[in-house]
């Protein structure tokens, strides 16, 4: 099963539609939002073709099931024009022998999450920058930001399939970086 994991779109339709091409033509089975879908924030520039309505269009128009968890930018109302679940402050996935803790990174962060076995991951989103880190057996990973990346990282988002993560930068749609598991 392949898993296309985006975080930080921020309302911009420009990376929106270039992550949900790639959805298309790689032919994904899920999109995993991590948050911050919507709206620029407070503290972000607006990213390039801010449209939230464009991108709540096309998010609603996906023919796959996605789902999310809330970042802290994402209001109540999301829920109810995105119609899949967004509003959950983490979701747990297991892959074979591991378990994948998700959330947005606000309110549970690498150094202060629920125990977790070694072999388990925590992914998050919320710094903007690509991670893939393991701490005392956890796997820390973080896709980037589709559309906001922070510290020279590039416009980023990461997909999954039995037990290998990618990293790929958006732009280009290069791999760069990679993780295999057993699974
Ligand atoms: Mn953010």
């Amino acid at each position: 099963m392949k898993t296309i994991i985006a975080s930080d779109i921020h309302g911009s339709a420009y990376y929106c539609r270039k992550l949900l091409e790639y959805v298309r033509t790689e032919k994904a089975d899920t999109l995993l939002l991590l948050g911050d879908t919507l709206y620029h924030g407070p503290r972000n520039d607006l990213p390039r073709d801010y449209a939230p309505k464009e991108v709540t269009a096309m998010l609603t128009a996906l023919k796959i099931p996605a789902f999310g968890v809330r970042g802290n930018c994402d209001a109540e109302i999301d829920q109810t024009v995105l119609g899949f679940p967004i509003m959950a402050d983490y979701s747990l996935l297991i892959a074979g022998r591991h378990k994948i803790f998700v959330t947005h990174g606000h309110l549970y962060t690498p150094k202060d999450h629920p125990v977790l076995c070694p072999g388990d991951a925590f992914l998050f989103g919320h710094i903007h920058v690509p991670v893939c880190e393991e701490k005392d057996g956890i796997l820390i990973l973080n896709p980037g930001s589709a559309a906001i990346p922070k510290e020279n990282s590039p416009h980023s988002f990461m997909r999954y399939e039995d037990g290998v993560f990618r990293w790929i930068d958006l732009e280009s749609g290069d791999v760069y970086k990679e993780y295999r598991w057993e699974i």
